[in-house]
C-alpha cells in the first residue's frame, strides 16, 4: 500500500508543481516571450529561439506554445522561420501577436548583415518589422506583406496593442534606441498616419523590448531599462506622453525582455532569465521564465522579485 501511495504522491507532484524557468518539455532555450489570451482562454506564448550555445544573437524562428494553467505547456513548434521570409536571413528576434477580425497576426524583427563592432562604418547589419498573418494562434504565420514594414535601417522588438475600441497600435525601438508609434490600419498590415517618436517625458535611459497594456483606464509602457531592469511609464493615452514612474524588477546580469497580461484574474510577467546550462555549453543561456505581478492602490508597479516556482 505504501509504494502504490508512493507513487501516486510522486505523479502528483511532479504533475502541477511550477517551474521557473517554465517547463515546455524539452530543452529549447527561448527569450522574449509575449503573452496573449484568445478566445479559447488558453495562455499563448510567443517568445524568439536562442540556438544551442549561440553566439552574438543569430537567430533563425520564433515559437509558440499555449497553456491553460501556466504549469503544463505545449509546444506547438516553430511558427515561423527566416527560411520563409524573402527579405531577411537572420536575428529572428523579440515577436509580439494579436487576433483582429478572425485572423492572427505575428509582428517580428529580422534582418541580415553583420554588425562590424570595431569599424562600425563597416556594418552591413540591418534589421526591419514584418508582418505574418494565420488563420491559427499557433502558425504557421506566413509573411503578409513581403517587405518590411519599417527599416531606417535599424527595427527592433514590435509590440502590438489593441486598445478596447479595437485600433491597434505598434510600438518598436528604432535607430538611437528611439521609442516609435504608429496607429495601424483596421487590417494590421499596414500604418495610418505615420510611426512617430514618442514623447518620454525627458527620461530615455537605452532601451529595448516595449510592452504597452491597459488597466483601469491607465496605459503603461513598460521596458527593459539599458536593456537589463525593468522599468514603466504611464499615460492617459497609447501615443503618451509618458511619465516615469521606475523599475519594477531589478537586473540580474544580461538582457531582460517581458510581456505583462492578466489571467485568470491574476496578472502575469512573462520575462527571460540568463541560467548555466548544465549541457556541454559552458556559458549561460536565456530560458523564459514568470512572475506574479501585483500593483499599489494608486496604479503603479510593486517590485517582483524573481522565483524558481
Ligand atoms: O532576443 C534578441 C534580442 O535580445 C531581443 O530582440 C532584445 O529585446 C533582447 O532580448
Amino acid at each position: 500500500v505504501s509504494a502504490i501511495a508512493l507513487f501516486i504522491f510522486s505523479i502528483a507532484s511532479s504533475c502541477c508543481v511550477a517551474q521557473n524557468p517554465l517547463d515546455f518539455g524539452s530543452n529549447i532555450k527561448t527569450a522574449d516571450p509575449s503573452g496573449h489570451i484568445w478566445a479559447d482562454g488558453r495562455m499563448y506564448l510567443y517568445t524568439s529561439h536562442d540556438q544551442e550555445c549561440q553566439e552574438d544573437f543569430y537567430m533563425k524562428d520564433w515559437h509558440t506554445f499555449s497553456s491553460s494553467d501556466l504549469i503544463n505547456w505545449t509546444a506547438h513548434g516553430p511558427s515561423l522561420s527566416v527560411a520563409d521570409i524573402t527579405w531577411a536571413d537572420n536575428y529572428a528576434w523579440a515577436p509580439d501577436a494579436a487576433y483582429k477580425n478572425g485572423k492572427y497576426y505575428l509582428f517580428f524583427p529580422a534582418g541580415t548583415g553583420v554588425k562590424d563592432r570595431v569599424n562600425p562604418e563597416k556594418s552591413t547589419k540591418w534589421m526591419g518589422i514584418g508582418v505574418a498573418v494565420s488563420d491559427s494562434p499557433t502558425g504557421p504565420f506566413k509573411d503578409a506583406i513581403g517587405a518590411p514594414l519599417w527599416t531606417d535601417p535599424y527595427a527592433n522588438d514590435p509590440s502590438i496593442f489593441i486598445d478596447d475600441d479595437g485600433k491597434g497600435y505598434l510600438y518598436f525601438h528604432g535607430k538611437g534606441a528611439d521609442y516609435l508609434v504608429a496607429e495601424m490600419a483596421d487590417d494590421l498590415l499596414s500604418v495610418k498616419g505615420e510611426f512617430h517618436k514618442m514623447d518620454m517625458g525627458g527620461y530615455e535611459p537605452k532601451m529595448e523590448g516595449p510592452w504597452v497594456f491597459k488597466r483601469e483606464g491607465m496605459y503603461y509602457f513598460t521596458m527593459p531599462e539599458n536593456n537589463r531592469s525593468l522599468a514603466y511609464y504611464m499615460a492617459k493615452s497609447p501615443f503618451g506622453p509618458w511619465e516615469y514612474k521606475g523599475i519594477f524588477m531589478q537586473e540580474e546580469g544580461g538582457n531582460n525582455h517581458h510581456s505583462i497580461v492578466q489571467f485568470k484574474g491574476k496578472w502575469i510577467l512573462f520575462y527571460h532569465r540568463w541560467l548555466m546550462g548544465e549541457g556541454e555549453c559552458k556559458k549561460k543561456q536565456r530560458h523564459t521564465a514568470a512572475e506574479y505581478l501585483h500593483f499599489n492602490a494608486d496604479g503603479t508597479i510593486k517590485e517582483v522579485k524573481r522565483t524558481r516556482e
